[in-house]
């Protein structure tokens, strides 16, 4: 049986969520890039379009399965892979795991992708400071709404000192965030976790630095 196959960016923060996983979980799996500037964009083209047609990393294939999206593929990892677990068995915790996990997978990630900031500025003719405005307002909204929930929900992790799926989304996200050169001093909740986080082997090895297509 071949290794699991993760197709990444070194630079995608929804491919990072999915390699600290798979390093939590101690999963060995091949790394296979997609370039997604190079050439206006290796996930826009044959072959790897066929593979995902909504043209996107990351994308996963363990055995004849191949998973898009990367909450489905952090969910696949949790039921085949046990060890490790990221997702809360108490229920009330599990919800509001997925709460920050939404906030940012489909309240703060999607609108500040690669594709829409492309589309303002090639479609829309607005300029490059435009973009990263509009990149660090739509991370600062989210982030404000993020840091209020954590201040009730997290210790040394987004949920209580238990490491979870959301603390997969938030370390991504913050590094994009930086990026964005979004004023991080205002959120103290978000900074402790992301810090604590970055501690760990699973997030030092899932780091974007530390991939096979990393450039400076
Ligand atoms: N909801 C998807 C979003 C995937 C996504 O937006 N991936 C970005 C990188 S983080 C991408 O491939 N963008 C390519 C593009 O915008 O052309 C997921 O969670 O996997």
């Amino acid at each position: 049986m071949n290794k699991p196959l993760l197709y990444s960016y070194f630079r995608s923060s929804c491919s990072y969520r999915v390699r600290v996983a798979l390093h939590y979980k101690n999963i060995d799996f091949e790394y296979r890039p997609i370039h997604l500037v190079k050439d206006g964009g290796e996930q826009l083209k044959d072959p790897y379009l066929k593979l995902n047609p909504k043209g996107e990393v990351p994308f996963f294939i363990d055995g004849d399965v191949g998973i898009g999206q990367s909450m489905a593929i952090l969910l696949f990892l949790e039921d085949k892979y046990p060890q490790n677990p990221l997702v809360p068995k108490d229920p009330l915790k599990k919800a509001h795991c997925l709460q920050l996990c939404e906030l940012i997978n489909s309240g703060i990630q999607p609108i500040q992708n690669l594709k829409v900031l492309k589309y303002l500025v090639n479609e829309l003719g607005q300029k490059d400071e435009i973009k990263a405005k509009w990149a660090n307002h739509w991370i600062t909204e989210g982030f404000i709404a993020l840091e209020n929930f954590m201040k009730d929900l997290s210790a040394d992790y987004c949920i209580g000192s238990e490491l979870s799926l959301a603390d997969c989304f938030l370390v991504p996200q913050v590094y994009n965030a930086n990026r964005f050169k979004v004023d991080m001093d205002r959120f103290p909740h978000i900074n402790r976790v992301n810090e604590n986080c970055l501690k760990l082997d699973c997030f030092q090895k899932a780091d974007p630095a530390n991939q096979p297509d990393a450039q400076n």
